[in-house]
C-alpha cells in the first residue's frame, strides 16, 4: 500500500540549514537561530515531530564540532532524533587555497586526510554509518596544476579513507560541476565520482546533489544508471534556478523531483540504503518551516511516483504507445496527493498540516525569546 511505503520514508535534515546563511554578499541573521549543535538538533527534532519522517540529522565538521560526540548523540536521542551522515569540510582553511587532498604540497594533503579520518572517528562516536565527502578542489586557470596528478592524489586519499571505514560504514562521494573552482574541478561529474568508487569497492558510493549539474542535465538518467550499478548512495536534495542555489527541494522544479523519485522506485532504490538528505540553506525564509516544507515536497513527489500505474505503463511501452505511456506518468504526477498525506499523518498521530501545526506550537516564539546572546551558528564563510 502506498501509505505504508510513505510511512517508511526517511528524509534527513542538515544541521547547517538551521544556522544563519546567505550569499557572499550578505548573511541575514534571523531570530532564534541556534548557537551550537545542541540547539540545532533541538530544531531538527521539531521537523521530525511535525512530519514524522525526518528522524536523522546530518552534521558538518568543524561547524558542529563538540568536545563529546557521544554526549551530542545522547542529546539527539533525547530530542527524538539520531545523528545521520557526517559531512567533512576541507574547504574553509587557508591551507586549502590550492586544494585539499589534491593539493600539490604533501603536507596539506596529509592535513586534509587527517580531517577526513577524524570524521570517521566522529562516526564511531556518534553511531553514524555514512561519511559524505565533498571537495572544493580544482583550479582556476589552465596550466595551474596537473589534472592527472591531481586525480592520482585524490585516488590516494580516497583509498586511505576507504581503508579506515568499519564494516557497517560507507562513504558517499559528491561531485559538483564548478564553484569555487572555475576552470577545472577535480570531481566535476557523476562519471568521475563513479569511477573512483568503482575502484574502491562496495563501501564507496556516489551521492547526487540535485544542484550540482549543468542546466538541462537529465538527473533522473544518472539516478537510473547509478542504481543499476549499485552505486547510488543517496541524494543531497535542493532546488536550483541558476547554479548551486541550495533553495528548497521541489520549489524550482517539482516535476524533476517526481521524475527522480520515479526512477528511484523503479530501480529498487526506495529503501533505507538510499539516503534522502536535504542540503539546503534558508537565507531569507524561516529555517524550521523551510525544512518542514522541503520534507513535505519530497513526500509529495514520492507519493506521486508511487501512484504511477507501472503495469499500465509497461503495456503502453511494449505497444510503443508513446502518448499512452506519457499519459500514465502524467496522470500520477497530476494527482493531488495532499489529502492522502494528510490522512497518513493522522494515522501516525500527527496533525495533517505540519506547517500549521508547527506555527501554532509556539516553538518559534520560545526560541526567539530564549536564544538571546551568544554567537549564532552560521556557515562561517
Ligand atoms: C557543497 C556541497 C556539500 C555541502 C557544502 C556546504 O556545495 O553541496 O554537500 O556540504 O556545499
Ligand atoms: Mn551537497
Amino acid at each position: 500500500m502506498i501509505k505504508d511505503q510513505l510511512r517508511q520514508q526517511r528524509i534527513e535534515t542538515p544541521s547547517w540549514a538551521y544556522g544563519n546563511s546567505g550569499t557572499r554578499f550578505k548573511v541575514f541573521a534571523q531570530q532564534g537561530v541556534p548557537r551550537d549543535p545542541y540547539e540545532k538538533l533541538a530544531d531538527a527534532a521539531q521537523v521530525h515531530r511535525y512530519t514524522g519522517v525526518a528522524p536523522t540529522v546530518a552534521l558538518h565538521i568543524p561547524w558542529d564540532r563538540v568536545d563529546d560526540y557521544a554526549d551530542l548523540a545522547r542529546h539527539a536521542t533525547e530530542q527524538g532524533v539520531t545523528i545521520g551522515a557526517i559531512n567533512s569540510n576541507v574547504f574553509q582553511d587557508n591551507d586549502y587555497m590550492l586544494g585539499s587532498v589534491t593539493h600539490p604540497d604533501p603536507e596539506v594533503r596529509r592535513k586534509a586526510l587527517r580531517h577526513l579520518l577524524d570524521c570517521v572517528d566522529i562516526m564511531d562516536a556518534t553511531g553514524s554509518d555514512t561519511l559524505k565527502l565533498w571537495f572544493s578542489d580544482g583550479t582556476n586557470y589552465p596550466g595551474q596544476d596537473d589534472i592527472r596528478a591531481r586525480q592520482d592524489r585524490l585516488a590516494e586519499a580516497l583509498a586511505a579513507v576507504y581503508e579506515r571505514l568499519g564494516e557497517e560504514q560507507r562513504f558517499l562521494l559528491e561531485y559538483k560541476l564548478f564553484e569555487p573552482a572555475f576552470y577545472m574541478t577535480d570531481l566535476p561529474d557523476w562519471g568521475t565520482a563513479y569511477a573512483h568508487c568503482l575502484k574502491l569497492g562496495p563501501k564507496a558510493q556516489v551521492v547526487v546533489d540535485t544542484g550540482h549539474h549543468a542546466p538541462g542535465t537529465n538527473i533522473e538518467f544518472i539516478v537510473a544508471f547509478l542504481l543499476r550499478e549499485g552505486k547510488l548512495g543517496g541524494f543531497d536534495f535542493n532546488s536550483r534556478f541558476y547554479a548551486d542555489d541550495d533553495l528548497m527541494v521541489g520549489a524550482a522544479d517539482p516535476f524533476q523531483l517526481f521524475r527522480i523519485m520515479f526512477e528511484v522506485i523503479g530501480g529498487g532504490g526506495y529503501t533505507h540504503e538510499t539516503a534522502f538528505m536535504l542540503d539546503q540553506c534558508h537565507n531569507i525564509e524561516p529555517k524550521i518551516p523551510g525544512q518542514i516544507r522541503s520534507v513535505m515536497n519530497v513526500q509529495e513527489a514520492t507519493a506521486k511516483a508511487l501512484l504511477v500505474d507501472r503495469d499500465a505503463l509497461a503495456v503502453t511501452q511494449r505497444e510503443g504507445d508513446v502518448l499512452g505511456a506519457n499519459a500514465v506518468l502524467m496522470d500520477a504526477y497530476n494527482t493531488d496527493v495532499r489529502p492522502l498525506l494528510g490522512e497518513l499523518r493522522e494515522e501516525m498521530g500527527l496533525a495533517p498540516d505540519p506547517m500549521a501545526a508547527y506555527a501554532k506550537s509556539g516553538y518559534f516564539e520560545k526560541i526567539a525569546a530564549d536564544r538571546v546572546g551568544g554567537n549564532q551558528a552560521g556557515w562561517g564563510a
